[in-house]
């Protein structure tokens, strides 16, 4: 089975409510920008006009709130890394494809997705804790429309904290461009200083520069609140100090700062630190790691001190799936190879095999032409076969030729093989070419 290839699999540190399994935890008022009279502008010219009260009625936000009943509970999205204009260089376009330009959109069209889940999940508000954009110079397209897009989302608040991507000391032309010509419902995040988001006090954390080295949450504990308020802090780093250059988040800060969460951004798989120290990861995958597609969290603060509670709401559109083909003599590996790729979605699949074990002559041909069938189908398809072994059988080298000049330059590269241990360059060599020999010849004779 590919890993995370299942279209909705939850498998996260905590344990995932996808989009395919109902909500659970709709229950009670919310707060968070839902709150009428709070002098909103809306998008649409300049005009100061108060924003509509938001309207899910299926979540008795408003019947309750008209109702003048106590609010205590806050739920607001936890997103990060959107790295919205990432290019992919790196993986390989086709002339007739365009696997670049797909990627780029789904990180685009993410902000859409967040923004349908934040109205699907009542919430008002949606942090993104650092590296919003890829670099600090997005062109004019990125910027312009992800923050049109995040205008059109009525009735939700953006949050963007500065991450060491887009840190204030580089990007410091782009936050004033967002918080200059943006709409009202976008704010950049770059002070160090408590937000009143209304419902619940926002504990920022903004990145200044590219590798800070130290651990930006230290001014957390500092940050005063009014008595009883709900503390959510925003910052981005590893809580793992993977470069030892020091500066990485203390797992316990949500303890050390009395958070009732903390919002983390950086790494790009989903994980829970701790109940209430979390990554969402970015809402769009971008590497051959996690093995699920992009989340974001839901996240519900029942009341101050109480723990969160989160639900995972997927966001991703491609899934960028890794699986292991282990290959021994004498199986069909055409066989093998379509009993591990997904029957279904291909298009939107990264699919990467690495094949290993060992596989003879036609079976190494057999494998290449399963691969290259079934590699138009995928959004990406690469067939790794370093791992792979070959073994060269005499009746094989017969098919070549029985003699003459072919016969004896296949003996030739199967003595080269069969000199050097097994992973060193001229036996890797020997045997590609002894493969494509065989390739060669057997395509000639069909
Ligand atoms: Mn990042």
């Amino acid at each position: 089975m590919v890993p995370g290839g299942a279209r909705f699999g939850g498998g996260g540190p905590v344990s995932g409510h996808s989009r395919a399994a109902p909500p659970v935890i709709a229950r009670g008022p919310v707060s968070g920008g839902a709150a009428p009279g709070r002098g909103r502008i809306s998008r649409s010219g300049c005009a100061r006009v108060p924003r509509p009260v938001i309207s899910i009625p299926r979540r008795g936000a408003v019947v309750q709130l008209r109702r003048g009943a106590p609010v205590t509970e806050f739920r607001f999205l936890h997103t990060s890394d959107l790295h919205l204009g990432r290019r992919f260089a790196n993986i390989p376009q086709p002339p007739d494809g365009h696997i670049r330009g797909r990627l780029m959109a789904a990180r685009q069209d993410a902000i859409g997705r967040i923004a349908a889940a934040a109205r699907a999940q009542g919430a008002g508000h949606v942090v993104v804790a650092g590296d919003s954009f890829d670099t600090p110079t997005p062109s004019a397209t990125v910027l312009r429309q992800s923050l049109a897009a995040m205008g059109e989302a009525e009735g939700i608040d953006w949050w963007l904290l500065p991450g060491n991507h887009d840190n204030l000391r580089e990007a410091e032309p782009l936050w004033e461009t967002v918080t200059r010509d943006g709409p009202a419902n976008v704010h950049a995040v770059t002070e160090t200083a408590p937000v009143d988001l209304g419902g619940a006090h926002l504990l920022p954390a903004p990145v200044g520069f590219r590798a800070e080295g130290r651990d930006l949450t230290a001014a957390l504990p500092g940050m005063a609140t009014p008595e009883g308020a709900l503390r959510l802090g925003l910052a981005h780093g590893g809580v793992v100090d993977f470069t030892e250059a020091g500066g990485a988040v203390p797992p316990d800060r949500d303890r050390t700062a009395g958070l009732d969460y903390l919002a983390l951004g950086d790494w790009h798989g989903r994980m829970q630190v701790s109940p209430r120290v979390q990554y969402p990861g970015s809402p769009e995958q971008d590497r051959f790691l996690h093995g699920r597609r992009g989340v974001c969290l839901s996240v519900t603060l029942p009341g101050p001190g109480a723990a969160p509670l989160i639900e995972e709401v997927e966001t991703g559109v491609f899934l960028w799936a890794e699986a292991d083909l282990p290959l021994r003599a004498g199986q069909d590996p055409a066989a093998a190879l379509a009993a591990l790729l997904p029957a279904t979605g291909r298009r939107e699949i990264l699919q990467r095999v690495r094949a290993s074990g060992w596989a003879g002559l036609p079976q190494q041909v057999a494998l290449s032409r399963a691969a290259d069938r079934a590699a138009p189908e995928f959004a990406h398809f690469e067939l790794r076969r370093d791992g792979l072994g070959t073994l060269y059988d005499d009746a094989d080298l017969d098919e070549i030729d029985r003699g003459g000049a072919l016969r004896i330059a296949a003996d030739r590269l199967k003595a080269e093989v069969d000199a050097g241990p097994p992973d060193s360059a001229s036996a890797q060599i020997a045997g590609a070419a002894l493969a494509r020999l065989y390739a060669y010849v057997r395509e000639a004779a069909e």
